[in-house]
């Protein structure tokens, strides 16, 4: 029965359906309907009507970016809807709301969130956003724990990780286009032919792609919990004041040091890529994006660890085991955090890499007219991910990865 939605039918598949009735009319001919759609992959549509607004977003058969040569399951709206319930338990109010799943239309009925704009529009435009990295960093936490062992029953746990196993193609994405394809001549790489010789310096390093590899199996082998999947700064939309974290379709049982990893990464390109975006205010503007890591990783630590002393009720570090015989776990605790960490810096360097090399760039860079400068900034920002993937593990802390970042 699926049929790809546009505005003039989306009307009357959504007509009767009292959840979509209730927020924005009861008659769809009153309805005004705008596709938005701008990502890689889904249909997504503004829905206006007398009482209010709603977002439709709907899977397509095939991947938006490439077409119908490159098809994909509708599942992943399955997927994504699961991904929001948990999180918007895990982490209230951070995701928006769902009104109604229609799974064999793979669409999702969900909060309008206005006046939000994607983050990483607003990186580029100089725009601020007060509290984005405690907002992050907290929701990183939050999904990081509570989805996990340290906090899960086991039945539960097994079960939902059994569910997202399911999620295999767009898993197979990620092994694919984000851990892979930057390292070789890949057929759907493009890449900013300035960069011609650092490309061939970058793959001619063995010991950089064992790393890769390494991260590639931590990512498909550790169903710690469940990661978002896709948090760069287009899964984010903000206003001056407030953050929100969409677009959970990628949605797996992985290492906790992904979802952040990837944030950290997509600061540092917004970082990188600004001397061609801003004038005056280049230096501030650039130490608050800097800022903002420093707040994304201090507040996922902080609440991670409020969370580890509150909430450890799973298998993993029992009170039985440590608190009731005097035995501290706070030492479990840091070494979780640093290896978190350490991860998180490696999945960074591969997502800047996987930016400038693989087949899904960003705006930070690709907005950049002209293609030298642009060349340059990408240099930095693919020997900045290079350094991080290699040296993650002996990196100490925030202070130390944006002395880093200013280096390069
Ligand atoms: C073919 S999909 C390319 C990219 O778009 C999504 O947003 C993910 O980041 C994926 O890697
Ligand atoms: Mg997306």
């Amino acid at each position: 029965d699926y049929l790809a939605l546009d505005t003039g039918t989306l009307p009357e598949r959504l007509s009767g359906i009292e959840a979509v009735a209730s927020r924005v009319g009861p008659d769809p001919a009153t309805w005004s309907v705008k596709e938005v759609g701008d990502g890689n992959l889904n249909l997504v549509f503004i829905v206006e009507g007398p009482s209010g607004t709603v977002i439709v977003k709907q899977a397509l058969p095939y991947v938006r970016l490439v077409g119908d040569s490159w098809p994909l399951p509708l599942t992943r709206a399955f997927f994504e809807y699961h991904a929001l319930t948990r999180q918007a338990a895990r982490d209230p109010g951070r995701v928006p709301e769902v009104f109604h799943f229609d799974e064999d239309q793979a669409l999702i009925v969900m909060e309008y969130l206005s006046p939000h704009a994607i983050l990483r529009g607003r990186l580029i435009a100089g725009q601020k956003t007060e509290g984005l990295g405690e907002a992050l960093g907290r929701f990183c936490a939050r999904t990081a724990f509570r989805g996990s062992d340290l906090s899960m029953k086991t039945p539960e746990k097994k079960a939902d990780t059994a569910l997202f196993l399911g999620n295999v193609e767009l898993c197979d994405i990620t092994e694919s286009l984000v851990f892979t394809d930057p390292y070789f001549q890949a057929e759907m790489n493009n890449h900013n032919p300035h960069l011609d010789a650092l490309v061939t310096e970058l793959r001619g390093e063995v010991a950089l792609k064992t790393e890769a590899q390494h991260m590639l199996a931590k990512f498909a082998n550790n169903a710690e919990t469940l990661c978002h999947g896709d948090l760069h700064t287009g899964s984010v939309m903000c206003t001056d004041a407030e953050t929100r974290v969409i677009d959970p379709e990628f949605g797996f049982y992985g290492p906790m040091g992904f979802d952040i990893g990837m944030l950290i990464a997509n600061f540092l390109m917004a970082y990188l890529s600004q001397p061609a975006h801003r004038g005056d205010e280049l230096d501030a503007y650039q130490e608050w994006i800097l800022s903002v890591v420093d707040e994304t990783w201090t507040s996922f630590a902080s609440e991670f660890s409020t969370l580890w002393e509150a909430e450890r009720t799973g298998i993993l570090y029992p009170a039985t085991l440590f608190e009731d015989q005097n035995h501290s776990a706070s030492g479990a605790l840091s070494d979780k955090l640093r290896d978190i960490w350490a991860d998180a810096l490696g999945f960074c360097g591969i997502e800047q890499h996987r930016r400038t090399l693989s087949l899904a760039h960003n705006a930070d860079f690709e907005s950049i007219e002209d293609a030298e400068t642009r060349g340059k900034l990408e240099a930095r920002n693919l020997r900045l991910g290079a350094y991080l993937l290699m040296n993650r593990t002996t990196i100490a802390d925030t202070s130390e990865l944006l002395d880093i970042a200013r280096s390069f």
